[in-house]
C-alpha cells in the first residue's frame, strides 16, 4: 500500500512593497484554484508570502513595521484562503510574520503554519535560524535584518496529517543538517519549506554563482540524509530592486530533484509524493536506531562555534 500526497510548490514572482495584502491573498488563491484543479491535497507558499521581504530595510518608525506582521491567522484578509481551503478540501502551507502578545509583550517571529483540508491550523513552527544583522549596516545595497526584526523559535515539531509525518523549516533553517535530523529523529516524512534567497550575498559575493547550487545541495541532502520528502518553495525574481533565486523543488527521500519551476514568477511545480518511499532509506542506510552514534555527537548540543585545537608548536 502507498500513501501518496499531491504536492503542489506554489512560487511566488516578486511581491512589490506598494502590493497590498489583497494583491497578495488572490495570488495565493489563484494557486490553490489551479492546484486544485490539478488534482492536488497540499499547496506550500513561500517564507512571507503575504508581504514583500521587508527585512531589506532598516526601519525605526513602530507603525511603518508592525504593517508587514500580522496579528491573528486567519486575520480579516487572510480568512478566505482557509474557507477556500476547506470548501476546495487543499491543504496548505503558508508563511508569515507573526505579531504575538505574550503575557502582555509583544513578540514578532518568522512563522509558518500548516492547515488541513478542513482550514484548521494542524501546526505553528517559528523560523530557527535568523540569518542576517540587528543594526544598520549602510554598506550594503539591501538589508538583511532578520535578527532586528525577529525573535527566533526555538524547536523544529512535526504533525500527523495527509496520512504521513509533515515538519516545517523557513529558507536559512534549509542550510543546517540538525534542522532536517530533529525532525528525522521525530519520523519526519515530509518537509515543508519556504524561502526568499537574494542572488546576492553581501557578506560573501564569491558565493553568488553558487547560490543555486547550495540552494539545491542543502535540500537534497537533508531529504537524502533523512530519508525523507523535501518541498522547497521560492519567492523569485526582481523585488524591490533585489534579485531573488527561484530554484522551487519537490525533493524525493532519494535526494533527487522530481519536479521543478522553471520561471521567476507566480508558477506551481507539482508531484504525486509516495511517503512509503521514505521507508527504504529510513529502514537501510538511515536506519538511525540501529546506525547512530549519539554518544559520539555531544559537541551538536553543548557547543555552538567551532573550537579547533591549539596548534601544536614547532
Ligand atoms: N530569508 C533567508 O533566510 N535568507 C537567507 C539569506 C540571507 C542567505 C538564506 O539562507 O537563504
Amino acid at each position: 500500500m502507498s500513501r501518496f500526497v499531491h504536492v503542489a510548490a506554489a512560487q511566488l514572482g516578486p511581491i512589490q512593497r506598494s502590493d497590498s495584502r489583497r494583491d497578495v491573498v488572490a495570488r495565493l488563491l489563484a494557486h490553490l484554484h489551479h492546484a486544485h484543479e490539478m488534482g492536488c491535497h497540499l499547496v506550500v507558499f513561500p517564507e512571507l508570502a503575504l508581504t514583500t521581504f521587508f527585512p531589506r530595510w532598516y526601519m525605526e518608525d513602530p507603525e511603518e513595521l508592525n504593517a508587514f506582521y500580522e496579528r491573528e491567522m486567519p486575520g480579516p484578509e487572510t480568512r478566505i484562503l482557509f474557507d477556500t481551503a476547506a470548501r476546495l478540501g487543499i491543504g496548505f502551507y503558508l508563511g508569515y510574520a507573526e505579531l504575538a502578545v505574550e503575557q502582555g509583550v509583544e513578540r514578532r517571529y518568522n512563522t509558518a503554519i500548516l492547515v488541513g483540508r478542513d482550514g484548521k491550523i494542524v501546526g505553528k513552527y517559528r523560523k530557527v535560524h535568523l540569518p542576517g544583522h540587528d543594526q544598520h549596516e549602510p554598506w550594503r545595497a539591501f538589508q538583511h535584518l532578520e535578527k532586528r526584526y525577529f525573535e527566533p523559535g526555538d524547536d523544529f515539531g512535526v504533525w500527523q496529517a495527509f496520512g504521513g509525518v509533515m515538519g516545517m523549516a523557513l529558507c536559512n533553517d534549509r542550510r543546517w543538517s540538525e534542522t532536517y535530523r530533529v525532525m528525522g529523529l521525530q519520523g519526519a516524512e515530509m518537509i515543508l519549506l519556504g524561502y526568499n534567497t537574494p542572488v546576492h550575498n553581501p557578506p560573501a559575493p564569491e558565493h553568488d554563482d553558487l547560490s543555486m547550487f547550495h540552494n539545491h545541495l542543502v535540500m537534497q541532502a537533508g531529504a537524502y540524509q533523512n530519508g525523507t520528502w523535501v518541498v522547497g518553495v521560492a519567492k523569485a525574481g526582481k523585488e524591490e530592486g533585489c534579485e531573488m533565486i527561484g530554484g522551487t523543488s519537490i525533493i524525493a527521500p532519494s535526494g533527487e530533484i522530481v519536479a521543478a519551476c522553471s520561471t521567476k514568477g507566480d508558477e506551481l511545480a507539482i508531484a504525486r509524493c509516495d511517503l512509503d518511499l521514505c521507508q527504504s532509506y529510513k529502514s537501510t542506510t538511515f536506519n538511525f536506531d540501529r546506525h547512530r552514534r549519539p554518544e559520539a555527537y555531544g559537541r551538536i548540543t553543548s557547543q555552538r562555534g567551532a573550537t579547533p585545537p591549539q596548534p601544536v608548536a614547532a
